[in-house]
């Protein structure tokens, strides 16, 4: 069976990390070969940008962009590119799209920008799938905030993250590889979701 590359996009709170655990208890139980992994992070370089991203002094927007595509370009790299190459799913938590709602939206950076450095780094390669949580805002960040205090991006305010969320649904409508799930249901409706969107790549991937 051909490696996929799977992301779950999203703004916070929305049940990604939770979900993500759902997704592997799938890809064990169909005896699919994967790896998890997470942006910005993945590689020690990418771990270590990370670190100054969230929890770090004042980190200017355009220098926020670029550390977001330096961890990528690693990442890619090191870790996505192998891992598909050798027929294993990749399951990652945020990519490229996270870019384009939080630099672009949230921080309203230029999209064109966004777009040259995708190119950069990726050029063509996309996800074979995007699995976008979606709730409101009030929803996302009540969730998230049960987990402890917030970090550098997550003490944004309530504009930012409705910018980051129109963001994401806008880019959902532009593309089908992406699939925008109702993360308001209740954890067994998302799940079922989430499943029968991975049933369908499973029979793609066989053929
Ligand atoms: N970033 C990232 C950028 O700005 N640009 C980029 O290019 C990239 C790649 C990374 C940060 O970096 C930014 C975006 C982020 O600010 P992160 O590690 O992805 O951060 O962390 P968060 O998005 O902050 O993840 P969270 O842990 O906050 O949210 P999750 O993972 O979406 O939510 P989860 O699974 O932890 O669930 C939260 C709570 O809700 C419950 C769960 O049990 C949990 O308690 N829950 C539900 N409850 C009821 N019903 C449901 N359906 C539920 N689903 C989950």
């Amino acid at each position: 069976m051909a490696g996929k590359f799977i992301t779950i996009e999203g703004i916070e709170g929305v049940g990604k990390t939770t979900n993500i655990e759902f997704i592997k208890s799938w890809l064990t139980q169909q005896n699919i070969e994967f790896i998890t992994t997470r942006e910005p992070g993945g590689t020690e370089l990418g771990e270590q940008l990370r670190e100054l991203l969230l929890h770090g002094g004042d980190v200017c927007s355009s220098a926020e962009l670029l550390m977001m595509f330096a961890s990528r370009a690693q990442h890619l790299e090191q870790v996505i590119k192998p891992a598909i190459a050798q027929n294993k799913w990749v399951i990652c938590d945020r990519f490229t799209d996270s870019t384009y709602a939080y630099q672009g939206g949230g921080r309203q950076l230029q999209t064109h920008v966004i777009s040259q450095l995708e190119q950069l780094v990726h050029g063509d390669f996309q996800p074979d799938l995007t699995l976008l949580l979606d709730a409101p805002v009030e929803i996302g960040r009540a969730r998230a905030a049960k987990r402890g205090a917030a970090d550098r991006i997550e003490a944004e305010d309530l504009s930012f993250f409705n910018r980051v969320r129109d963001m994401f649904l806008n880019r959902a409508k532009q593309a089908v590889r992406f699939s925008v799930i109702d993360a308001t249901q209740s954890l067994d409706s998302v799940q079922a979701d989430i499943q029968t969107r991975l049933n369908q790549l499973k029979t793609e991937a066989a053929q």
